[in-house]
């Protein structure tokens, strides 16, 4: 009940060449050091910063004419035409990559991040230790596990008339070790039901205010992984993604009158997060074959580098979380720090060059970024329609 009050207020078979070697075991949920140790969580800064928003958008509404640009705000005391902030939706923005984003973001002062988190205080917190001014960020509950508390995000989001320049579709949850499959409030396998058809849902109903935006460059980004594409070395460490006919997802996945895997399979934890990834990718393609043209969004997908250390691997044996850091530090080179990949997943963001849509976008050993390859099946058009299709009816939009 607390959270819903607090909901209103505020790849070519190749090597990636990414080598840092930032060695810093920073990750909190991994290491133990919990986030809720020692910060008092003030709920007024949601208040708070609802309340400025109120007070800028008065003052957009106040001034934009006719002859003014658009999403701009001009200055009370020199008359000045400046940018307004963009508004941007992160899920998942309680730990790694999601918070590394959002803080990326905040300190430009350029972006109101909205943090779409399934634990308020797990997120206040988690905004505070990594130093987030309150004027910049709202944490707003959504719990992609549950299609009901997606739609209730989008009318909270809405009612706040707050616009939306850019949705990040970042969350994710992965269950290497898990025997038995465990199921979404709908009952739809978790982590594809989390990681797929939660953020299907949320981009289509918030799709129309991606379009009403007057924001220079609106986009719609959706997280994908290497793993997800068996055209690479990663993509090729067994179990392998793959979605076969789609006959576990169009029997509704719940390991009733179907599989729980997409393929129809056996359930294994691994192989459904890389299904999953595969789904985010494919998506982002249909967006952008759907809408691009008509709506000027830009979509996009990442794989933002191998950050070994978040919570992701949580789930995951002991041994592994010890080693995986070092074996992709010094063995494969593929490792990021959070901080750097919070910074190439905000380039996707924010940066004016990387408007291009329907693109899959992945940085090199020097960090710069480059359009990527998607493997056959990530980049399937008829899989990607049906993917769509049978999504819109687990989700409750056909
Ligand atoms: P983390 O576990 O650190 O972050 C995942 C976030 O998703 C957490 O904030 C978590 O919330 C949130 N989340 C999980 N389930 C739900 C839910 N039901 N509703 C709302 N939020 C939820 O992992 P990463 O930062 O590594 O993962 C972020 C993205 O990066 C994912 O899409 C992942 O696939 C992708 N990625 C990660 C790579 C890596 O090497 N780590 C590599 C390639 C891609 P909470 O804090 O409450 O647990
Ligand atoms: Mg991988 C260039 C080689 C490379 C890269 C970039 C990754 C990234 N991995 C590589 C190679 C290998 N991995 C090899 C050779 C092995 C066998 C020893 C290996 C194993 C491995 C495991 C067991 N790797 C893993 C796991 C996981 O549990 C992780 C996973 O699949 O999560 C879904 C993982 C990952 N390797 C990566 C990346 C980025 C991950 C995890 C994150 C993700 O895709 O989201």
């Amino acid at each position: 009940m607390a959270l819903q009050t607090a909901a209103l207020v505020p790849a070519t078979f190749s090597v990636p060449k990414e080598g840092k070697f930032s060695a810093s075991f920073k990750d909190s949920t991994f290491f133990g050091v919990s986030l809720s140790d020692s910060v008092n969580v003030d709920f007024s800064s949601a208040f708070r910063c609802k309340r400025e928003f109120n007070q800028m958008t008065g003052a957009v509404r106040a001034q934009t004419t006719a002859t003014e640009a658009p999403a701009t705000i001009r200055s009370a005391v020199d008359g000045k035409k400046t940018l307004r902030k963009g508004s941007v939706i992160i899920t998942g923005a309680s730990s790694g990559l999601g918070l590394a984003t959002a803080k990326a973001l905040a300190e430009t002062g350029k972006w109101h991040i909205i943090m779409a988190c399934r634990d308020f205080l797990k997120a206040e917190r988690a905004a505070k230790s990594a130093g987030m001014s309150k004027e910049n960020y709202t944490i707003m509950h959504l719990d992609l596990a549950s299609l009901d508390s997606v739609r209730q995000f989008v009318d909270s989001y809405k009612r706040s008339g707050r616009p939306l320049d850019v949705l990040v579709c970042n969350a994710a949850v992965y269950q290497p070790t898990a025997k038995d499959p465990s199921f979404t409030a709908e009952g739809f396998e978790l982590s594809v039901g989390t990681n797929h058809l939660g953020h299907f849902l949320l981009s289509r109903l918030l799709l129309e205010d991606l379009k009403q935006s007057d924001y220079p460059s609106k986009r719609l980004i959706i997280v994908g992984s290497i793993t997800g594409n068996t055209n690479t070395l990663a993509g090729n460490v067994p179990p392998k993604a793959n979605l076969g006919d789609l006959r576990g997802l169009a029997g509704g996945l719940n390991g009733l009158n179907s599989s729980n895997m997409i393929d129809g399979g056996e359930f294994d934890g691994a192989k459904a997060y890389k299904d999953s990834k595969v789904c985010n990718m494919l998506t982002m393609q249909e967006f952008h074959r759907r809408f691009h043209e008509e709506t000027g969004i830009t979509f996009a997908s990442l794989y933002p580098g191998c950050i070994a250390t978040t919570g992701l691997f949580r789930e995951h044996i002991p041994l592994f979380r010890l080693l995986f850091p070092p074996f992709q530090k010094y063995i494969t080179k593929g490792f990021v720090s959070e901080e750097e990949a919070g910074k190439r997943l905000a380039q996707v963001v924010s940066e004016p060059s990387l408007t291009k849509s329907g693109v899959y976008w992945s940085w090199n050993k020097d960090s710069a970024s480059f359009e990527n390859q998607l493997s056959q099946e990530a980049s399937d058009e008829e899989k990607a329609r049906k993917i769509w299709e049978l999504s819109e009816k687990l989700v409750g939009l056909a």
